[in-house]
């Protein structure tokens, strides 16, 4: 019997590497989609990449007959989505790339698919920013978007292309509200790594002050290797719909400084410095979201909590300084 095959737009990022690596133990033929680089960048499936499994092809959400072709040569059953500009302060100052890779370009992969063939199960990756000035605590599915940035708006037009292409062609397209989702393979700039990483190099020695912006902002956090676990589920009901996808506990910016400081026994207040720098135009305040539907239709649950997810991340980044000769 032929391997099921799965495309994975974004695979070198975050969330692509892990969705990999779970496809692939589960035994999927993974075609992995990169757009064209001068310097290619593979660091996060650097250990996947000699596997027959996987396919590396180049295309781009910003090119259709990339997608057309692509869908055309390898014929998989399964497409995520999950390439975008996913940087919220970058939104700001590229609003409109924002828009054609985050927004427009699922429309893009939508319509490769009712071309070549809609039979494609299709993700989409939206995000919790859609929530943005919440007008509901907890948030669920059915909880008003009031995005705060461009990549929400942008979200938001993703997350309504694939209702629409599901209403208006009867794709089976589901969009995943995915809270803030995190690991050592999380880039630096998001908060979370930038806290644990520099905690590592304070603890080490090699630097003494980490500047920050809003600390009171909360967030639901969880790990990206659950989370990527719900997308696969979502592919595999027997009807399309959307799911939140969250822990259900909410955390300030100032805990996860806590938390990853003082488990190396530092004073986190002895350190972070406050610099408007990195302060956003317009902020999200509090997320915290209710994922009773991926618990009872997907059976979803998270396996790492917060002061976990946090640890474990300090752990890598002691772990790789090490390796790199600190400490
Ligand atoms: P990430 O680490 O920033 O990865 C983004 C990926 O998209 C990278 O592989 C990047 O490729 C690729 N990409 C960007 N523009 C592209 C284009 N024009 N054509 C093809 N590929 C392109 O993001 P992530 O954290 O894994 O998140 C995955 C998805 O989930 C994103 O859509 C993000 O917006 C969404 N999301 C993330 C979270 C979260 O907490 N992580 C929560 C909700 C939703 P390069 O390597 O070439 O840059
Ligand atoms: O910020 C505050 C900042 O950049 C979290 C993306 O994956 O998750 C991510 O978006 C909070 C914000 O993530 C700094 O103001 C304070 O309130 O880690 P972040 P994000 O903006 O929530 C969602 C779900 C996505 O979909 C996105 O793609 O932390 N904060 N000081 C800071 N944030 C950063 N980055 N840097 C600081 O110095």
């Amino acid at each position: 019997m032929s391997r099921k095959r799965a495309l994975v737009t974004g695979i070198t990022g975050q969330d692509g590497s892990y969705l990999a690596e779970f496809l692939l133990e589960q035994g999927y033929q993974v075609i992995g989609m990169v757009r064209r680089s001068s310097t290619v960048n593979f660091d996060r499936i650097a250990h996947l990449q000699e596997l027959e499994a996987l396919d590396i092809v180049q295309g781009d959400l910003l090119d259709q007959m990339s997608l057309i072709d692509i869908l055309r040569e390898y014929d998989p059953q399964e497409v995520y989505n999950l390439a975008a500009q996913s940087f919220v302060p970058t939104s700001w100052r590229q609003p409109v790339l924002t828009g054609e890779f985050t927004a427009l370009g699922v429309t893009r992969v939508l319509d490769a698919i009712r071309i070549v063939n809609p039979d494609i199960r299709f993700y989409q990756a939206s995000s919790s920013e859609m929530f943005g000035k919440v007008m509901e605590v907890p948030q669920t599915e059915s909880t008003p978007f009031y995005p705060r940035s461009p990549y929400g708006v942008a979200k938001v037009y993703g997350h309504w292309i694939t209702v629409n292409y599901r209403e208006s062609y009867n794709l089976y397209a589901c969009s995943g509200i995915l809270f803030n989702h995190e690991s050592p393979r999380r880039g630096l700039e998001f908060v979370t790594h930038k806290v644990t990483h520099a905690a590592a190099r304070i603890k080490l020695g090699l630097q003494n002050e980490l500047r920050l912006g809003n600390l009171e902002a909360q967030r639901d956090w969880g790990y990206a290797g659950d989370y990527v676990q719900a997308m696969w589920l979502m592919l595999q009901q027997d009807e399309p719909d959307d799911y939140v996808v969250s822990t259900g506990e909410t955390h300030s910016v100032r805990e996860l400084c806590e938390v990853a400081f003082s488990y190396l026994g530092l004073n986190y207040e002895e350190h972070v410095v406050i610099d408007e720098k990195f302060y956003r135009p317009a902020e999200v305040d509090l997320l915290i979201g209710d994922a009773t539907k991926a618990h009872t239709q997907l059976g979803w649950k998270p396996s790492v909590d917060f002061p976990g997810l946090i640890r474990l991340m300090v752990d890598a980044d002691l772990e790789a300084l090490r390796t790199e000769g600190y400490g």
